[in-house]
């Protein structure tokens, strides 16, 4: 039974009007990412952070899933047993095109983090600084973003799906952000065939037995359906 692994980043979610980090006019061209993506950032200037994921969470809010987002919710839902997604995308246009089953290993905006006991709940749509952790009360209270020297989440499932990955799939990430970068290779020494799908070459194509090149909203669904 062949086993599909399919790692996401902003690229497929580019096309429903939601920002990537690294392109032209990306994220990062924007914002200094170690203000507003590193825990010594947010412990300097915590408003700051926090005003960055607010105005993500309402461009997220306000951002629909293309086609792309679909394709791969209506693969899952076809092959449930052998298809893992995983997602460094903080936004949940995966689960709102159908998708089941996503493994955020890069946190999402939806949630809300207590720094103090590792807690976690709904974000609200605005998270302030003196919001208290509904668990222990304390004002500590951070987006559930994993954030540059922070260990991605659920990485044991991950290596897991990988060492049994017969294909493995990269869509729309630039290949510059480890451990997700170095996916490509865990799966080809493990024995899998590699695919990636990219708007342009990425840092890692050379690491692809195969790379496609176009927008996600269009290679996405041909290579699924
Ligand atoms: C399209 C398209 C269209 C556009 N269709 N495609 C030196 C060497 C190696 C590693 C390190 C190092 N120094 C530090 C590190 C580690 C560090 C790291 O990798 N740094 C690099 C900058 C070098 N990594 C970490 O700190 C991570 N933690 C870690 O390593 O812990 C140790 C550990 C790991 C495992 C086990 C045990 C211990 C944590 C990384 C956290 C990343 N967080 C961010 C921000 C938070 C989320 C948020 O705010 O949204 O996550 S950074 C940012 O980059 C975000 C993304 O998820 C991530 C990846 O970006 P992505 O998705 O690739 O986006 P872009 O913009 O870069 O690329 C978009 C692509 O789409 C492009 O290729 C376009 O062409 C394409 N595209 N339109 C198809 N329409």
């Amino acid at each position: 039974m062949d086993r599909i692994v399919i790692l996401t980043g902003a690229g497929l979610s580019a096309e429903s009007g939601l920002g990537t980090f690294r392109d032209v006019g990306g994220l990062w061209t924007k914002y200094d990412l170690e203000e507003v993506a590193t825990p010594e950032g947010f412990a300097r200037n915590p408003a700051l952070v926090h005003e960055f994921y607010n105005a993500r969470r309402a461009n997220c809010r306000g951002a629909t899933p293309n086609p792309a987002h679909a394709a791969l919710a209506r693969l899952q839902a076809a092959l449930p047993d052998r298809v893992t997604l995983v997602t460094q995308n903080v936004d949940d246009l995966l689960e709102r095109a159908g998708a089941a089953s996503v493994i955020h290993m890069h946190g999402e905006l939806t949630r809300a983090l207590c720094g103090a006991c590792g807690h976690r709940w709904a974000a609200p749509d605005v998270m302030g600084v003196d919001d208290p952790c509904p668990a222990c009360g304390t004002a500590s209270t951070r987006p559930d973003i994993v954030w540059f020297g922070e260990i991605p989440y659920h990485m044991e499932q991950i290596d897991t799906a990988l060492a049994q990955a017969d294909l493995f799939v990269a869509i729309g990430t630039s290949g510059n952000v480890y451990p997700a970068a170095g996916f490509v290779q865990q799966a080809g020494f493990a024995g899998a065939r590699t695919l990636e799908l990219n708007l342009e070459a990425s840092a890692t194509s050379g690491l692809f037995d195969e790379a496609r090149l176009g927008p996600a909203s269009q290679l996405v669904p041909e290579w699924v359906d």
